[in-house]
């Protein structure tokens, strides 16, 4: 166990292995099904063999089809949760209304109990957050309402009812392919630097926070050193956001100037 300079405790529980298999054909079109479903359940038992040691889940991804185990394993561990998706893109696509047959655009509609029976018959993601009245800020809203608003208003409908530990899955490419282009389905017109740890803070701020997945950082999709780099540190100022660090400096309050 290390002691970040935050005052964390940080345990690197290592690398997930995952079964290399060379068969995996597509299954209706939806592409490396096997080798996606084996990779989940074992993060699955890696994320709650971490929330069972008691501490926060930090999963570093890696493809976001990733989220399928370790919103799984989170919930496994610790019941009822609320899931705060930010992201570029829905990842609500089902088996059959997905295009491109790539898992990384589904894992939200593998979570959602209400599409277990549903999931045959709903054609596109639109459709599916209106019909199960998912709440949704898109950029046109985080433009007119300010990032800060529609953060209150996040945690005000989480927190609605009752207060449930918060799983966060950031996919790196929510942030602006001017800041962040080494991943592999770059958006135009994403979230600031600013408005992006904005996120993270305000979520570590409501202690609620239970695990964090980091995901679609991808070096090999950077065209130089700098992309990567850029894309790099603002995954790792993400990821300080969600755990205490703070932009103005976490300063003692004991804290006195030296004497002459
Ligand atoms: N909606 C498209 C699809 O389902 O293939 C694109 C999804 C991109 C998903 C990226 C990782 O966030
Ligand atoms: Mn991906
Ligand atoms: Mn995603
Ligand atoms: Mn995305």
């Amino acid at each position: 166990m290390n002691t970040c300079f935050l005052g964390c405790a940080v345990k690197d529980y290592g690398n997930v292995a995952f079964e290399d298999l060379v068969e995996d054909a597509p299954v209706g079109g939806v592409k490396r099904v096997r080798s996606v479903g084996s990779a989940n359940r074992r993060l699955s038992e890696a994320v709650q063999a971490v929330k069972k040691d008691g501490h926060t889940s930090v999963m570093l991804g890696g493809d976001h089809s990733l989220a399928i185990g370790s919103v799984h394993g989170h919930a496994a561990a610790v019941g009822d949760l609320s899931v705060v998706w930010v992201d570029a893109h829905a990842d609500i696509n089902t088996p059959l209304s997905s295009y491109t047959g790539n898992i990384h655009g589904q894992p939200v509609s593998y979570l959602l109990q209400e599409l277990q029976s549903k999931s045959p018959v709903d054609p596109a993601e639109n459709y599916i957050l209106k019909l199960l009245g998912v709440k949704v800020f898109s950029m046109s809203e985080v433009d007119q309402l300010g990032i800060a608003k529609v953060m209150e208003e996040t945690c005000d409908y989480l927190s609605a009812k009752v207060k449930k530990p918060i799983h966060l899955s950031y996919d790196i490419d929510a942030i602006d392919p001017s800041v962040t282009p080494a991943t592999g389905t770059p958006v135009v017109g994403g979230l600031t630097y600013r408005e992006g740890v904005y996120i993270a803070e305000h979520l570590g701020q409501t202690g609620l926070l239970s695990a964090v997945d980091m995901v679609e950082v991808n070096p090999l999709r950077g065209q130089s050193d700098e992309e990567v780099r850029s894309t790099v540190s603002t995954a790792v100022d993400l990821l300080l956001g969600c755990f205490g660090r703070l932009r103005e400096g976490n300063h003692s309050p004991d804290y006195r100037l030296p004497e002459p």
